[in-house]
């Protein structure tokens, strides 16, 4: 090949083009190869939840004079974080703002809220009842009383403890600690002075502790609700 041929071709500019064109894609494939693909795969964290010990039922009670008492209570939703148990209170209503003849029930999932439930059967429960006066400590109360029962307050004896209840009611509020055992005096008497400590209830003021079975004879005749302990 002369000189004068390849001179010819070198300048012709379809070569030019072809060639810068290459050029570039070599460039580009340089470029390439000195990219790192990273092989960490970035994971995106969920934030982490607080489990409780125990997962917990949180009831409704409607007074519904049409249906029978056990058709009135609904459960609301089942909570077994510190995380879902706030978010669960700050979207419902304080008791203290429910219709009077309302009840709040928590209890241990997979127990029914009444004294017939296998679990509560031979067991009963801490009243405190509340003056009509006394409606604005109502909601104080039972929110110090849910942290007994998720917080698993009563230590060695928390297994005693099945659930709590809130009722509303125009003559005065009642709020009930529900034990498993009655049988038990010593973890009940315990469980008592405890929920009067944390509720900061007068030493000088008695609070007692009825049997579901025998508040269940009793029906309406208050009389016969003998209570079986006092602390
Ligand atoms: P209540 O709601 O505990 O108290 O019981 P309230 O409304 O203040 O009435 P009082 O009788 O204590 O003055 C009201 C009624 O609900 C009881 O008399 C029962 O008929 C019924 N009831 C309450 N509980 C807790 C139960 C239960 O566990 N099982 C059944 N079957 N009925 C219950």
């Amino acid at each position: 090949m002369s000189s004068v041929a390849v001179e010819t071709r070198m300048t012709n500019p379809l070569d030019v083009e072809k060639e810068e064109k290459l050029d570039k894609l070599g460039d580009l494939v340089d470029k390439m190869d000195n990219v790192k693909i990273s092989t960490v795969v970035e994971t995106i964290e969920a934030p982490v939840k607080h489990p409780l010990q125990n997962a917990w039922t949180l009831w409704f009670y409607k007074n519904d004079k049409s249906r029978s008492w056990d058709e009135n209570q609904k459960a609301i939703i089942t909570v077994d974080t510190v995380e879902d148990f706030w978010s669960l209170y700050n979207h419902i209503e304080v008791a203290s703002k429910l219709p009077s003849g309302s009840d709040y029930s928590l209890f241990k999932q997979g127990i029914f809220p009444d004294w017939e439930d296998k679990r509560n059967q031979s067991g009963g429960r801490w009243m405190i009842n509340l003056d009509k006066r006394q409606r604005s400590q109502l909601d104080d109360y039972w929110l110090e009383i849910l942290f007994f029962l998720i917080g698993e307050h009563a230590d060695q004896h928390a297994h005693q403890v099945n659930g709590a209840v809130v009722n509303v009611r125009a003559k005065g509020d009642k709020l009930g600690v529900w034990l498993a055992d009655s049988s038990q005096p010593d973890s009940i008497l315990r469980i008592g002075k405890m929920l009067k400590e944390r509720l900061g209830i007068d030493p000088g003021e008695r609070i007692g502790f009825n049997i579901h079975a025998e508040e269940k004879s009793a029906g309406k005749a208050s009389s016969s609700k003998k209570k079986q302990f006092y602390v």
